[in-house]
C-alpha cells in the first residue's frame, strides 16, 4: 500500500489500524511531506508499533503527488510483491474494499475503486454541487480520453507489481491530482487490461483537501495534453 501524506496526522493512526486488521499480508509505505502537523513522526511511532508492516519515506517539503507515488513505487517494487496499492490516507477508502480489489486482479492487470460503477457511493453528505463537479470531471476526462470505465480519477486502486513495473512511469509528467487520470491513462493505452469495483467513498474524516480550484482548472486543460503526449501508444 503506498499511501501519501499531507496533514493527516489525525487519520493515519486509524488508517493502520484498520489495514493490519485485513485478512492479507499487506505492508505499508507512507510518503510524508515534512507535514507541519507531525504526520511523519506519527508514522515512525506506528513503524516501531507494528514491526516490518511500515516504511516510512520522507520527503523535505510538499512535492506534489507525482513523485510522492514514484518513490513510493519504486520501494514496493524492489520488494517481493504481487500488487502494489494506491491509497489516500483521510479515511475516505474503506480498507474493506482491499480483499475484493486484490481478488479482481486475477482477471486485470489494475483494478480501480469505483464511485461510478452500479453499487458505488459518493458520501451522502456532500451537496448536489460538490457531487456534480466530481461526477462531471469524471465523464469529462473518461470521454476525451476515451477510456472504457466509469472512475479515471479515483485515488483507490491496485495494480499487478509486473504491471506497474511494465509501465513507462518515466513519461508521467503530471504533477497534481491529474496524474491519476494519466497513469490510467498511460495503463489503458499500453493495451493493459483495466477492471473497476464499486467503493463507497466517505468524506475525509478530518482535516482539508488539499485540491483547490485552481488545481482543478488545471487539471481539466491537462486532459488535451494527455491526448498529445501518447499519440505514439498505438491501441492493441
Ligand atoms: N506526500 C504528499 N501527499 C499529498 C500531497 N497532496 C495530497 N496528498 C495526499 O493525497 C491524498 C489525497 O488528498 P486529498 O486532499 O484527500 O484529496 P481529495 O480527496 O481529492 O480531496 C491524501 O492522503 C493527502 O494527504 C502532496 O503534495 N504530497
Ligand atoms: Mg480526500
Amino acid at each position: 500500500m503506498i499511501i501519501p501524506t499531507y496533514n493527516e496526522a489525525e487519520n493515519l493512526q486509524e488508517l493502520v489500524s484498520a489495514l493490519i486488521l485485513v485478512p492479507m499480508d499487506v505492508k505499508v509505505i507512507v510518503v510524508d511531506d515534512n507535514s507541519p502537523d507531525g504526520t511523519g513522526e506519527l508514522a515512525e511511532k506506528l513503524s516501531a508499533k507494528y514491526p516490518g508492516k511500515i516504511s516510512v519515506i520522507h520527503r523535505p517539503g510538499k512535492l506534489g503527488l507525482r513523485s510522492a507515488y514514484l518513490s513510493g513505487f519504486k520501494l514496493a517494487l524492489s520488494k517481493e510483491i504481487d500488487a502494489v496499492v494506491q491509497m489516500d490516507a483521510d479515511l475516505s477508502h474503506d480498507p474493506a474494499c482491499l480483499v475484493s480489489m486484490i481478488k479482481k486482479l486475477d482477471t486485470c492487470q489494475v483494478v480501480l475503486g469505483s464511485r461510478y460503477t452500479p453499487g458505488g457511493k459518493l458520501d451522502a453528505s456532500w451537496s448536489i454541487w460538490r457531487k456534480s463537479l466530481s461526477a462531471w470531471g469524471n465523464f469529462y476526462a473518461r470521454t476525451i480520453l476515451d477510456i472504457p470505465i466509469r472512475d479515471v480519477t479515483t485515488g483507490y486502486r491496485a495494480w499487478r507489481a509486473e504491471a506497474l513495473q511494465g509501465l513507462p512511469l518515466e513519461r508521467v509528467q503530471s504533477n497534481g491530482y491529474v496524474f491519476l487520470v494519466e497513469m490510467v491513462y498511460l495503463a489503458h493505452r499500453m493495451g493493459y487490461q483495466l477492471g473497476e469495483v464499486p467503493i463507497y467513498f466517505a468524506d475525509r474524516r478530518f482535516g482539508r483537501s488539499k485540491m483547490s480550484f485552481r488545481i482543478q482548472v488545471e487539471a481539466a486543460l491537462r486532459i488535451w495534453q494527455l491526448l498529445w503526449i501518447y499519440r505514439d501508444l498505438i491501441l492493441k
